[in-house]
């Protein structure tokens, strides 16, 4: 996808503090960190969010994430945190590619 930012970072168009890379994702600091440690989970495929994913290789490919963020969580020296995907801009989505925030390193407000 041509504008989105997410793809560019993939692409090495605009940089990133990365944490993890394999063939099929990457995780890397977020530039607004809302905690202490915010690390953000994407796809290298484009997916706009977890309401698009259109068959099972695409879920599949969320359960590869899934499988990884305990290792990206730990580490980051992360044991507690947040794991988070805003699902559409109702729900504060601003980057329509699928992404999964992991917060932590200091105490989160509940909700
Ligand atoms: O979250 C989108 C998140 O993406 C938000 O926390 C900022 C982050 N962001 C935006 N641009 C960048 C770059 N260039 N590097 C790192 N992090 C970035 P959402 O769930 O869509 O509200």
């Amino acid at each position: 996808m041509e504008d989105c930012i997410f793809c560019k970072i993939i692409k090495g168009e605009i940089p990133s503090s990365k944490v993890y890379e394999d063939d099929q994702m990457l995780a890397f600091k977020d530039i607004a960190p809302k905690a202490e440690t915010h690390l953000l989970v994407i796809p290298k495929k484009h997916l706009k969010n977890f309401n698009e994913l259109a068959d099972e290789e695409e879920t599949l490919l969320t359960a590869h994430m899934m499988q990884k963020i305990p290792y990206i969580a730990r580490s980051a020296g992360l044991s507690d945190y947040r794991l988070v995907t805003n699902n559409g801009a109702g729900a504060g989505q601003v980057v329509f590619h699928l992404h999964f925030h992991i917060l932590g390193g200091s105490s989160l407000p509940g909700f």
